[in-house]
């Protein structure tokens, strides 16, 4: 949510002009500055570049954790006039697990300067991978790594991974790290020379330490209108290095923009990709300007490759995406960053799941979120009061359409004060959230970062010096946001988490969260921060942190160490009661996220454009390892048609993040509103979601140990064609083999369908099998359908089997003990697989073990189900659970069985199923879910001796 109502005017304004109010590399010093340097570079043949490693200074590490590594220094010549000599940068190279590889490079003058401010930390930050890295150890182990290093005069190598398929070598003059795969150049790091580290150095002297390639634009001061009182105390620091991926057309990844999926050429303009987090409300679609969160990973794919390069930096950053090489030579890409050490990852594997698991590995694999937050969740600015809550929870009901989540935005506290209730309008919180568990549904209440002056909840925040602070004085800084004039807690802080734990606990005054239990979960807004009077809408970059760092170093990563610490305290509250997942919803986000919070795409519009967005948007977030993400179904600003409405429920329902959200001025829009037939249709697709939730909760689960995607791009399922990898609406529903299309052009008639693969697909729009498939005609890779407001367009792949659970029930909880409906969709050659992930969907007893994970497999001999689970107690729960219907689909009925011998738990019986067309199904089996379990074809009329 955004916007002060104040402001509604003014935003109609300036709408269709937002690139003013954040800069772009033309008006910002350090890009601006970089990309100068490197046009003066490209343009210079006999450039002769300021920097190289001193072969002499070449160390290798095998140290104590076990970490292979290389270290060096780099020099840094600088113009004759300087006194300082040659400037120390020092670089180590580590060699991670498996197919990883890491590079620092710090300052060694940083040990002993004195900043313009005594407040200020002089170094360079080196703290990021301290909060984007998971801290438990990782799955891999180190006997996979193999060294062998050469070195000569002017270069080191080193092979590594598993078979040593990898190698890097690093040339020292001019500098060059080439990575190759096979012994084929995958990515060369610096081959256009655009290594630059600007150094520190005193104002006065500034014109004695240019290089010719340098320009001083904007060093020492910012002229940019709202950000001209930064004091930049340090001067010019920033950080930048160019990556050539080798023959890689598409690059993807680095969210979060509303842009297309497969990056775009942006040397032409003055927008690179910008990371840097801020309240972008109502944001333009494609566009480069900077969003809500940030992940500086991307993913360069092609069929025989795939390379990750996770930029480890949390300051403001600019990306250059350069395609416009002759010949499909390579994708060049120039990385920016304001301040830092500069520090890299690169991953380097055949597919991308090489890569997605790697990358996992070191940032933290999703969350398996509790089954709830992945039901439909209702949110509105606001829900006025309990009566209007409670309402709207009947009114559901009274539409038979289900939900698990209402939402409460910043109106419920006592004038915005987090910790507090408006004792007017929620009188007795305590009774709303029963009254909600009585049918399972679950309440969010918003805190955000920001906390009012004058109340117990900042008193008691700088009272224990945890606030964010003013350069000027080290002392609390105070800034506006929605309660007025507040103060910010600096979760940066390990201080912090004590505080944020009491205040989740805190039960005096009005009760905030006392006699709440386990169905209240927590939203976490405006964290970018997002501060009304800063500049872009957010903090001062000279604003003070723990450890005395400026707020430019951290400023990304910022609303990650808030929601971590939301997510921590949750935690703890949760022991007492049954030691439950939390959910945490946060609108800021850094690489790491995922391990603790969803994400959704902020204040988005309700047009054709923005839902149509969502989707690249989602696989983008996707492929840079946060799955759980979603965008506002009807458009938080303005108020959608109804077909608009119905369209974006209709592909909602795809999101891992499925929330309907709307600003306080739109108009009420939850699905009874528009009305006859579109409730109805919007009815079928929530339906319809409550009915994969198994499918979207193993995917889910797959996601959690191997960094899946959720929502999967097509590429990632076949990459022999290079067609797959420009699919951007299209998608699949992780490994489950369903795969969808959603409708989002206005008044659409018909749909093209370009088909992933050469494998059969069966239609199976809005979860129906119709008994028609299509594939790949020889001339054609692509199917047009007829649609109307009805369709959802979708199919399931051939050698799929899915489980659906297909009762309607008021909200997932009373889903638990629900049969399943196992549907099996035979490949070319009759065969198909599937998996089924089950636990109790709430509490953290999966991670010991109390689990079911299912095989399935059909062949023409027999269809088996194969179990595995290692805790007793969640088995038990559920061997009431029955499969109540299996139906097999073929290309041709002629081989599809109609009689059956089943076999579960050491019992046998025959079983007839009924056939149709090109497809059979069998109704009550008696199967039950817990076990395992065999169907072998009988031949008609044949008498099983056994029985
Ligand atoms: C380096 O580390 C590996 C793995 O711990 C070990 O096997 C090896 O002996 C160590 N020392 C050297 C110099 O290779
Ligand atoms: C600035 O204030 C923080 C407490 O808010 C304190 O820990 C830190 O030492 C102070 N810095 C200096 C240089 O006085
Ligand atoms: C950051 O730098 C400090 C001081 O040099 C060092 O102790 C620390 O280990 C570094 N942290 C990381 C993550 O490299
Ligand atoms: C099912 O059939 C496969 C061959 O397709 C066979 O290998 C397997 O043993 C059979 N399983 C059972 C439980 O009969
Ligand atoms: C997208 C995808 O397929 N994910 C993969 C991530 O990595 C693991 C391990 O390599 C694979 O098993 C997953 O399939």
């Amino acid at each position: 949510m955004h916007i002060p109502p104040l402001l509604v005017l003014f935003v109609q304004c300036v709408y269709g002009v937002k690139e003013h109010m954040f800069k772009n590399c033309d008006n910002s010093g350090f890009c601006h500055r970089n990309r100068h340097f490197a046009q003066q570079v490209a343009s210079n043949p006999s450039y002769s570049p300021s920097y190289s490693i001193d072969g002499d200074s070449i160390s290798i590490h095998n140290d104590s954790s076990s970490e292979w590594s290389i270290s060096a220094n780099i020099k840094k010549e600088l113009p004759s006039e300087s006194d300082l000599g040659n400037i120390i940068l020092p670089l180590k190279i580590s060699f991670l697990p498996k197919n990883s590889i890491r590079f620092q490079i710090d300052e060694e003058q940083r040990q002993s300067i004195t900043p313009g401010n005594k407040y200020v930390n002089s170094q360079r930050y080196n703290g990021t991978s301290d909060w984007a890295f998971q801290h438990t150890a990782t799955t891999n182990t180190w006997e996979n790594v193999n060294l062998d290093i050469e070195s000569s005069k002017n270069k080191i190598s080193a092979s590594y991974g598993p078979a040593q398929e990898y190698s890097v070598e690093i040339q020292f003059n001019p500098i060059k790290f080439t990575i190759s795969r096979h012994g084929e150049v995958q990515l060369i790091a610096n081959e256009q020379n655009f290594l630059n580290i600007e150094h520190w150095r005193p104002q006065a002297e500034n014109a004695r330490h240019l290089t010719p390639e340098e320009s001083d634009f904007n060093m020492f001061h910012d002229d940019f209108q709202d950000s001209s009182s930064d004091t930049i105390p340090l001067g010019p620091e920033s950080v930048a290095l160019d990556f050539t991926f080798k023959h890689f057309k598409n690059v993807y990844g680095i969210p979060e923009h509303a842009d297309s999926f497969n990056l775009k050429d942006t040397t032409q303009t003055k927008y690179p990709y910008r990371l840097y987090n801020v309240d972008i409300f109502e944001y333009e679609t494609n566009s480069r300007l900077p969003m809500y969160g940030s992940i500086p990973f991307m993913l360069a794919s092609k069929p025989e490759c795939s390379v990750g390069l996770f930029w480890i930096n949390s300051a403001d950053t600019f990306i250059d995406v350069d395609k416009t090489s002759k010949g499909g030579c390579c994708t060049r890409t120039h990385w920016i960053s304001e301040n830092n050490v500069l520090d890299f990852m690169l991953i380097i594997g055949e597919s991308p799941n090489d890569i997605n698991e790697s990358y996992g590995a070191i940032v933290g694999y999703s969350q398996l979120p509790q089954v709830a937050s992945l039901g439909y969740h209702q949110c509105r600015w606001n829900y006025n009061d309990e009566k209007d809550v409670l309402e709207i929870n009947s009114l559901f009901d009274k539409h038979r359409i289900p939900y698990d989540y209402i939402w409460l935005d910043i109106e419920y506290a006592e004038s915005k004060k987090y910790f507090t209730w408006n004792q007017d309008t929620f009188p007795d919180p305590e009774r709303m959230v029963k009254e909600l568990d009585h049918t399972g549904r679950n309440l969010v209440i918003i805190v955000d970062p920001h906390l009012k002056t004058g109340y117990f909840g900042s008193d008691e925040l700088i009272k224990r010096k945890i606030t964010i602070n003013s350069p000027s004085n080290n002392q609390t800084y105070k800034g506006h946001c929605w309660p007025g004039e507040s103060v910010w807690i600096d979760t940066m802080n390990p201080s912090s988490q004590a505080y944020w734990d009491y205040m989740f606990r805190y039960t005096d005054d009005n009760k905030f969260m006392g006699g709440l239990t386990t169905n209240v979960q927590i939203w976490n807004d405006m964290n970018e921060p997002s501060i009304f009077n800063g500049p872009e809408t957010t903090s001062p970059r000279d604003l003070l942190h723990y450890g005395s760092w400026e707020h430019r170093s951290i400023h990304n990563v910022y609303g990650l160490t808030y929601h971590e610490a939301t997510y921590k305290s949750m935690t703890e509250r949760f022991t007492e009661t049954g030691n439950k997942r939390p959910f945490i919803l946060t609108r800021s986000y850094f690489a790491g996220s995922q391990r603790t919070a969803a994400i959704w795409s902020g204040d988005n519009m309700s047009t054709w454009e923005h839902l149509k967005i969502s989707i690249p948007m989602l696989l983008t977030s996707g492929v840079s390892g946060l799955p759980f993400a979603g965008a506002d179904v009807g458009g938080f600003f303005g108020n959608p048609s109804k077909e608009l409405l119905t369209r974006w429920y209709q592909t909602g329902i795809w999101y891992p993040f499925f929330r309907g959200h709307a600003h306080i001025d739109s108009r009420r829009r939850e699905p009874w509103v528009p009305g006859e037939p579109y409730t109805s249709i919007i009815r079928d697709a929530l339906q319809l979601r409550y009915s994969l939730l198994p499918v979207i909760y193993t995917a889910f689960h797959e996601s959690s140990t191997t960094g899946l995607p959720v929502i999967k791009p097509i590429f990632y399922e076949n990459r022999k064609d290079i067609e797959n990898f420009s699919i951007e609406d299209e998608f699949f529903l992780g490994n489950s083999g369903i795969f969808v299309k959603p409708v989002t052009d206005e008044a659409a008639e018909t749909i093209d369908i370009y088909l992933p693969d050469e494998e059969i697909y069966y239609e199976f729009d809005n979860g129906v099998l119709s008994g028609n498939s299509v594939h790949r005609q020889s001339d054609k890779k692509s199917v047009t359908k007829h649609v109307d407001i009805n369709t959802i367009p979708m199919y399931l792949k051939g050698g799929s089997i899915i489980a659906k659970k297909e009762r309607y029930r008021r909200s997932s909880k009373l889903m638990v003990n629900d049969p399943y409906h196992l549907i099996i969709a035979l490949d070319k050659s009759g065969k198909s697989s599937g998996k089924l992930y089950i636990d109790d969907g709430e509490s953290f007893d999966y991670l010991q073990g109390e689990s079911i994970s299912i095989e399935f497999s059909a062949t023409e001999e027999n269809i088996t189900a194969s179990t595995t689970s290692q805790g007793q107690k969640f088995q038990n729960s559920i061997s009431g659970v029955r499969i109540e219907q299996i139906t097999i689909i073929g290309q041709d009925n002629s081989i599809l069985p109609k009689k059956f011998l089943i076999t579960q738990g050491g019992k046998k019986w025959q079983f007839r199923g009924v056939t149709q067309e090109k497809s059979t199904t069998i109704k009550n089996p008696g199967l039950r879910v817990d076990e395992d379990w065999t169907i072998e074809p009988l031949v008609d009329n044949q008498v099983h001796d056994e029985l």
